[in-house]
């Protein structure tokens, strides 16, 4: 196993890990910026390292000192959590090639994830369903592209190869509006991600985000950990999650889970991934992988019972995974709502101290949060300070356990989201399941 781990990440995700290290007697390093001095896991941790200060791009985006930090503390290996570095394959590279274990894929496997062209042909390789698209790179041919849309059939939308999670990309209804769409994106593309490079696919029009979980290791194994429901969104920002996801059939999780598998293989997948799916008419359309842990993995955690991170440190120390697809099995239900230090009215950060905190707790109830008494919520990063997690026999009990929690839960000081929680698990399509990824925005009036 690892002797020695460097957390290059901050907040809950950083405190996570180092619970997982401290459980399977790995030492721990941690690293802060001059605004994180007070984080909770750099206390714990056995070594701590200051890499900056507060901006991102001087500290927690800083790769000569991260890496300079992993030199001083002799670790062993650098887990990048999500965010910041997690899917840099120029740094996962710089890492390896200083001679420390990347805990996640190889560089390549994360370069060609990142170009969602060269994703797209991976899985559709795999046999893994994607949606009906260009399938590939489009040119400047506008005969071509005018074709292609026609057989695609409109709606179509015009995506970034070098995009994802929301950015980069144009709906298009008619011909009319093609050719300038593409150009306009291309640009946009261009000046955003260094990569002008753009690909068509048919525009959903309302389907649900659906993602499946998986884990390799470097010997061919590969096993999936079902799905989660990730629809309940503002913005790109998922808000709530849930495990498993409302209607999918054992057969069809089964499926699309053997195809990830198969991609896994196929690839050289090692560690910790999630496929991105949208869910519409109980048909899978793949649309991008993640090749990081997510902050929604607990849940995947509840029902499976399998420690996510566990397995990435354990994979990333060469060890076979500990166990096959049989040993998996999807049981009860669990949500994770995400605790954001913001404004429930207008969603705007809401940095400040937090003068009382009082968590919620019980069976099947987990707080995976780095806050405390007294604890000063930074204006420079993410407003999210925690993750309310909770587990049910089923869909209905989880349900009834997280209104409890969520009346339970009470932090002073700033103000955060928790109104926002409250009302979506009283809201009566939420309860039924199944909404989709436009639901939350039309709630709200957007
Ligand atoms: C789509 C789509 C509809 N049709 N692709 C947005 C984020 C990026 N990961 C992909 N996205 C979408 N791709 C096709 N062919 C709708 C979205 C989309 C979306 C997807 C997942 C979660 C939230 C979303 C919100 C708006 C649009």
């Amino acid at each position: 196993m690892l002797e020695k781990v460097l957390i290059a990440n901050r907040g809950e995700i950083a405190l996570r890990i180092m619970r997982c290290c401290r459980d399977l007697g790995i030492k721990t390093v941690a690293v802060y910026s001059t605004a994180d001095r007070d984080l909770k896991h750099v206390r714990l941790a056995d070594e701590a390292v200051c890499i900056g200060p507060a901006p991102s791009a001087e500290s927690y985006l800083n790769i000569p000192a991260i890496i300079s930090a992993a030199e001083i503390t002799s670790s062993d290996a650098i887990h990048p959590g999500y965010g910041f570095l997690a899917e840099n394959a120029d740094f996962a590279e710089r890492v390896q090639t200083s001679g420390f274990v990347f805990i996640g894929p190889t560089a390549n496997v994360i370069r060609t994830m990142g170009d969602k062209v060269s994703a797209i042909r991976e899985m559709r390789a795999a046999g893994v369903p994607c949606v009906p698209g260009s399938d590939g790179p489009l040119g400047n041919d506008d005969a071509r592209n005018l074709r292609i849309a026609e057989e695609i059939g409109y709606p179509i939308i015009v995506k970034a190869a070098g995009g994802g999670g929301g950015r980069g990309m144009r709906v298009v209804r008619g011909a009319d509006e093609l050719l300038e769409s593409i150009k306009l994106t291309q640009a946009e593309a261009g000046a955003a991600f260094g990569n002008s490079t753009v690909y068509m696919e048919k525009y959903l029009e309302k389907p649900r985000h659906v993602e499946f979980q998986v884990l390799a290791d470097e010997h061919g194994n590969a096993i999936h950990l079902g799905e989660r429901d990730c629809s309940m969104q503002r913005r790109h920002q998922k808000v709530v999650e849930e495990a498993p996801a409302p209607g999918v059939s054992q057969s069809l999780r089964n499926d699309i889970g053997a195809r990830c598998v198969e991609a896994c293989k196929r690839i050289g997948y090692r560690g910790a991934g999630t496929f991105e799916f949208l869910y519409e008419n109980d048909e899978f359309y793949f649309i991008e992988m993640n090749t990081r842990v997510q902050v929604e993995h607990p849940v995947t955690e509840m029902v499976t019972g399998i420690d996510i991170i566990k397995a990435q440190l354990s994979v990333a120390a060469g060890e076979p995974l500990s166990m096959t697809q049989d040993d998996i099995t999807i049981k009860g239900h669990a949500f994770e709502c995400r605790i954001n230090a913001e404004d429930p009215e207008n969603f705007m950060p809401s940095p400040g101290t937090i003068v009382q905190y009082h968590p919620p707790g019980g069976l099947g109830v987990r707080v995976d949060s780095h806050v405390y008494n007294g604890y000063r919520v930074p204006p420079n990063y993410d407003s999210m300070i925690g993750k309310l997690i909770v587990y049910g026999n089923t869909r209905q009990s989880a349900i009834a356990r997280m209104r409890g929690a969520l009346s339970e839960i009470f932090i002073d000081g700033i103000k955060t989201n928790i109104p926002l929680h409250r009302q979506i698990f009283q809201d009566e399509n939420f309860i039924d399941g199944g909404t989709d990824i436009h639901y939350l925005e039309k709630k709200l009036g957007l």
